[in-house]
């Protein structure tokens, strides 16, 4: 595949690419979440589910890797550094009960991926305690065993989990790509500063384009 992107074309073989999508769980995505409750625009974030949906269907069907992420802490929080939890002194913090079950929490209901995204089985589901995708998740190992040297990144919010997990990404030898329209934050200039950042200097993280340069060429591959 040749993916019309910035700051050059995206090259990679749909073999040896996996589709990343970060964090689109109901805390931070549905009304009445986590999200909502710190006073966030929620529907910012939600707009970009169809287009996701667009993009894992069309990759589902060439017949390509999907994982899907969750920031999501173990009960007894023992892979939560307090400083995490405490910064800032929030009221609300990481274990607490939250309108949606204990906040970002594995099992809890706000935890779980929303619907329209939901993982098929056999695609994997990483459970990462850190922002980053492969902070103690092991992922670069099971990618490695599977070939995969190019990532397609989608998901919230773009300049925490997605940015942070392009630039591990990135420093571990992956060439990566972000869909502008599949990924949102609650802030639009933290967006927009993010994608400036990823393709600047010659790709220096990595690339961006639209999920219709990405679906064209996936069209008619299998
Ligand atoms: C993610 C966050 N997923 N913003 N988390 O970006 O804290």
């Amino acid at each position: 595949m040749r993916i019309d992107a910035l700051p050059f074309p995206f090259a990679c073989e749909l073999s040896k690419t996996a589709l990343v999508v970060i964090d689109m769980q109901r805390d931070f995505i549905e009304p009445g979440g986590f999200g909502e409750s710190l006073g966030n625009d929620v529907s910012r974030l939600s707009a970009i589910v169809p287009a996701c949906q667009r993009v894992l269907s069309a990759w589902r069907n060439a017949g390509g890797l999907a994982l899907h992420t969750r920031e999501a802490h173990r009960p007894d929080l023992s892979d939560c550094p307090p400083a995490k939890r405490d910064r800032g002194s929030p009221a609300l913090r990481i274990g607490d009960p939250g309108p949606m079950g204990r906040i970002l929490v594995a099992g809890e209901p706000g935890c779980e991926i929303i619907e329209p995204l939901r993982p098929l089985a056999g695609e994997w589901v990483i459970d990462k305690p850190g922002k980053g995708m492969f902070h103690a998740t092991g992922i670069h190992e099971r990618l490695g065993a599977q070939g995969i040297s190019h990532l397609v990144f989608m998901g919230v919010t773009t300049e925490v989990c997605v940015q942070t997990s392009m630039r591990e990404a990135n420093d571990r030898g992956y060439d990566c790509l972000l869909l502008e329209d599949c990924t949102e934050s609650y802030f639009p200039e933290y967006k927009s500063a993010t994608l400036s950042m990823i393709r600047a200097q010659g790709a220096i993280v990595g690339w961006t384009s639209l999920s219709e340069a990405l679906l064209r060429n996936l069209i008619g591959m299998r």
